[in-house]
């Protein structure tokens, strides 16, 4: 089972790995340097079925930084709260008003003056996609502000005119505005690759929460794969994820346990209901998960 992968990555850090002291203080077990392959064929997905993963939130993720907002409050107001504990910390940090997550929340969705203040990641994931700031030199020698990059669209352009390029990447870490990111992307890399009538695609995530993180990473790289092979008339082939530092949270523990005595279930399949215009176009409607009958939940603290 493809699963299998993931299940022996996670074994292998847990019992093998480096403990290391990590940004967050909650402590890891790492190793650096791993790959996972994922055959999309016949509408195969990754998503995992050993704790059941909400594939709906991960997608709604996605097609938020597609939009190019980088500020939480549509994601809370669709119910999404993967992300409110960093702007909830930040708020906390330079107010000093240790208000409680989930009133923040709520003025988040109340007020949107509020969240316009307290709700920004920074330029985060959606803005680098869409929108990659560029400068300009003018006569003058000063500089002023260019037309931003959509590297996402550039993509889809790149894929249909030049199939054989070595150039189909959307990259998220901008060096320039690393410092104004909430976190710097962790799913840093994306590249793609056509070859007999398939589109290849390839992740590089260089920092990787596996109890966590990775189960929504794999989907939402493989939902990309899937909406651009539409987008672009070719097939889904292979998905390969390329991890840097891989870790495993050390209060993770029960979650990790629980899930290694488990085995995978069937083969889940994704299929895309509609073909939007474009790859800006698709709604969460678009989207239906057959043949996913997961585990049931595990839950784990996240580490801010
Ligand atoms: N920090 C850390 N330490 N790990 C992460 O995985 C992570 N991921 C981020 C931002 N910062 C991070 C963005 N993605 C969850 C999943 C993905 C995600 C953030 C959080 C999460 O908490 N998942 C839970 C709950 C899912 C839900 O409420 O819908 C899970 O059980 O999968
Ligand atoms: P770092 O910036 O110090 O590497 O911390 C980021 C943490 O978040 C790290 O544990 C990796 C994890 N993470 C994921 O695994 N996937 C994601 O999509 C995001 C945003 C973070």
């Amino acid at each position: 089972h493809p699963e299998q992968q993931y299940l022996d990555l996670m074994r292998r850090i847990w019992e093998q790995g480096s403990e290391r002291i990590d940004r967050t203080g909650v402590g890891t077990r790492s190793v650096f340097g791993a790959t996972l392959r994922f055959d999309l064929a016949g509408g195969a997905m990754p998503l995992i079925t050993t704790k059941r993963v909400y594939w709906k939130t991960a997608t709604r993720e996605l097609l938020w930084f597609l939009t190019g907002e980088t500020n939480i409050r549509p994601l809370v107001l669709q119910g999404v709260h993967i992300w409110d504990d960093w702007p909830h910390a930040r708020y906390v940090r330079e107010t000093g008003d240790d208000i409680a997550i989930a009133e923040f929340v709520e003025r988040i969705a109340a007020d949107e003056a509020f969240a316009g203040n307290w709700g920004d990641l920074g330029p985060v994931y959606g803005k680098q996609w869409v929108d990659w700031p560029t400068w300009r030199y003018r006569a003058d020698g000063l500089y002023e502000p260019g037309e931003g990059i959509n590297q996402v669209a550039a993509v889809v352009e790149s894929l249909r005119n030049n199939p054989g390029s070595r150039r189909h990447i959307i990259e998220g870490w901008n060096v320039a505005e690393l410092d104004r990111m909430a976190l710097p992307p962790c799913h840093k890399t994306y590249q793609f690759h056509v070859a007999d009538g398939k589109l290849n695609g390839l992740l590089y995530q260089r920092s990787c929460d596996v109890a966590l993180g990775l189960p929504f990473n794999l989907w939402s790289a493989a939902l990309l794969q899937r909406m651009l092979a539409q987008q672009t008339g070719l097939e889904p082939g292979e998905f390969v994820w390329m991890g840097g530092d891989v870790h495993l949270y050390l209060n993770h523990a029960d979650l990790i346990e629980q899930q290694l005595a488990r085995a995978p279930q069937g083969a889940p399949r994704l299929e895309l209901l509609r073909q939007p215009d474009s790859i800006f176009d698709y709604a969460i409607e678009d989207f239906a998960v057959i043949d996913y009958t997961p585990l049931g939940p595990l839950k784990a603290p996240v580490a801010v």
